[in-house]
């Protein structure tokens, strides 16, 4: 008789949107948990019909439903860290808050608000909820430029704004806060700054010149998470998941669609290092 191995890989959780052509969203999220050799769970927010270029339409899930997959698995698992992505509306970001609020598990909130394409992904009623509850509960918030700047209520536009931005933000809240610079205008290389325990973290790399990068800021949050979920510290958990978001976007997939257009999708697949 086979006597099966019985392996237990870290559990971690994404509670997001679900992104039907799965660049992004929580079927990003759930290749990334899977690639870093955890057991991913999720908890869908809203569905989203879109490519990477276009929103078509998002269709909240009722928050009660959210609310329900998140007791079933919290009571279940044994989960070690969470992410969340799209939480959409005030009612679903609060039913997030109410069940994680009672644990002390490993949080990674990034807090998205706009596609890549430029579409809006949050009711705009989340955000205050975003900044009294989910921020300040955070392990690591993961803005992109624009982000920090609804949060911090003013521009954060240029290299010189973005050391200062990510530590007013993790002392406002409380955390530590890795602002993302892609939205840096220009060709100079990419520069993504953690602020963790009082000090800040540089990341450089070159800039790529690709149109892939729907979902990056997913992917990249989902990593870390997964990173921390496997007892990874936080300076090494950043810096392996850029690493490896590098390498998703370098070798990226694309294929001619249908309609005439080049469609390209991370690849979730590349080989990644863990700590
Ligand atoms: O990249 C942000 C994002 C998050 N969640 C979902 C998305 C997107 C972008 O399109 O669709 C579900």
């Amino acid at each position: 008789m086979n006597i099966p191995n019985s392996v237990q890989p870290p559990v971690t959780l994404t509670i997001a949107g679900s992104d039907c052509s799965s660049g992004a969203g929580l079927q990003a999220d759930l290749k990334a948990f899977s690639f870093h050799g955890c057991h991913g769970l999720t908890a869908v927010t809203c569905v989203v019909a879109e490519t990477p270029e276009h929103v078509e339409s998002i269709h909240p899930v009722p928050p009660a439903i959210l609310q329900e997959q998140l007791e079933i698995l919290l009571s279940t698992y044994p989960i070690k860290a969470v992410k969340t992505g799209m939480l959409y509306s005030k009612a679903h970001l609060v039913a997030a808050y109410e069940l994680l609020e009672k644990s002390d598990i490993a949080l990674v909130v990034d807090p998205v608000m706009v596609a890549t394409s430029g579409a809006s992904l949050v009711d705009q009623s989340a955000i205050s909820a975003y900044k009294d509850r989910l921020l300040p509960l955070a392990t690591l918030i993961t803005p992109n430029m624009p982000e920090a700047s609804v949060l911090l209520g003013r521009p954060v536009e240029t290299k010189d704004d973005l050391e200062k931005a990510a530590q007013d933000l993790a002392e406002k809240f409380n955390t530590s806060c890795l602002l993302k610079g892609g939205h840096l205008p220009g060709d100079d290389d990419r520069l993504d700054i953690l602020w963790h325990e009082g000090l800040a973290h540089h990341f450089t790399a070159s800039k790529i010149d690709i149109a892939c990068t729907h979902g990056t800021g997913c992917t990249l949050s989902a990593a870390i998470t997964a990173q921390l979920a496997h007892g990874v510290e936080m300076v090494d958990a950043v810096s392996a998941s850029l690493d490896w978001v590098h390498s998703a976007i370098m070798n990226s997939f694309q294929w001619n669609s249908p309609s005439g257009n080049t469609i390209h999708c991370l690849n979730h697949l590349r080989s990644g290092s863990l700590h």
